[in-house]
């Protein structure tokens, strides 16, 4: 059972790089903490993973909403994400044919493939979508995740769509390390389960968003990160430093609580 088994004895099952690479950092460096950083400015997006960089296994993009996105963000991306030991997934959600991802992940101004570790995509178009991230994502040693579900009230992604995603992951294990889900799914191989909708003060936030705790997400549900944002960089272009580092101390120490008790140590 992947639920029980330790971060670090599961890392040796993955033959991906990405996948190995962030199960033996959530061990070594005690979280199963992602912060997800939705500012709009080079400045606070770095001021806030500097921040919270201590606390982090994964730093979550959506590089598509910087207003003064450079070359020197990438750079500096790189320097905190050596400089902290975490990895970075851009939140890119791809969904077209599979020409058409491998384009927008190797090109554009973002050259995504080029600095995410991680990315995501719908598994909407068929598998093909695997297949031309893959083209490009693979041969570097990038990690997909599959949206198999979503935190949002009225999600389309469930039942019968959801059980097509995983039947895609299976057949891609080489290149798909898991989900974006709201629970771990019964099955032999193990899956990276990635989930957002995590908040310990607040159930949404009037746009259909849902939240539940470190502890019901990481015991309860059997899933492995928590993927935090607003309730951990506030609002806008966020907090005060100390007030986003303390916050991000007060979700790893409740995700790693629950990931203890959940493998009994
Ligand atoms: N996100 C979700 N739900 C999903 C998926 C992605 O919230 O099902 I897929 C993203 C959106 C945002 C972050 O970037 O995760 C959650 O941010 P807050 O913790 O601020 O709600």
């Amino acid at each position: 059972m992947a639920s029980t088994k330790t971060y670090a004895a599961r890392a040796e099952g993955y033959a991906n790089p990405a996948a190995r690479s962030l199960l033996e950092l959530m061990d070594r460096k005690k979280t199963n903490l992602c912060v997800s950083v939705d500012v709009t400015r080079k400045s606070s997006l770095l001021r806030i993973i500097d921040a919270v960089g201590p606390s982090v296994c994964l730093v979550k993009t959506h590089i598509d909403i910087i207003e003064d996105f450079d070359e020197d963000l990438v750079s500096q991306l790189q320097h905190l994400s050596s400089k902290h030991d975490f990895l970075i997934f851009e939140d890119r959600k791809f969904a077209d044919i599979g020409n058409t991802v491998a384009l927008q992940y190797s090109r554009g101004v973002h050259r995504i493939a080029s600095w995410s570790h991680i990315t995501n995509a719908h598994p909407v178009p068929g598998p093909g979508i695997i297949t031309g991230l893959a083209s490009i994502g693979q041969p570097l040693g990038r990690g997909l995740l599959l949206l198999a579900e979503m935190s949002s009230a009225g999600t389309l992604a469930a039942g019968a769509y959801t059980s097509a995603a995983i039947d895609m992951a299976r057949a891609h294990r080489d290149f798909v390390i898991g989900f974006i889900a709201m629970k771990r799914f019964d099955g032999q191989e193990d899956f990276l389960i990635l989930t957002p909708g995590v908040g310990l003060d607040v159930k949404g936030d009037g746009m259909g968003q849902q939240y539940r705790t470190p502890r019901e997400v990481i015991l309860d549900r059997g899933c492995d990160v928590i993927i935090v944002g607003r309730g951990i960089y506030g609002k806008g272009e966020g907090s005060d430093d100390d007030v986003i580092k303390a916050q991000a101390e007060r979700y790893r120490e409740e995700g790693w609580k629950a990931y203890l008790e959940r493998t009994g140590q």
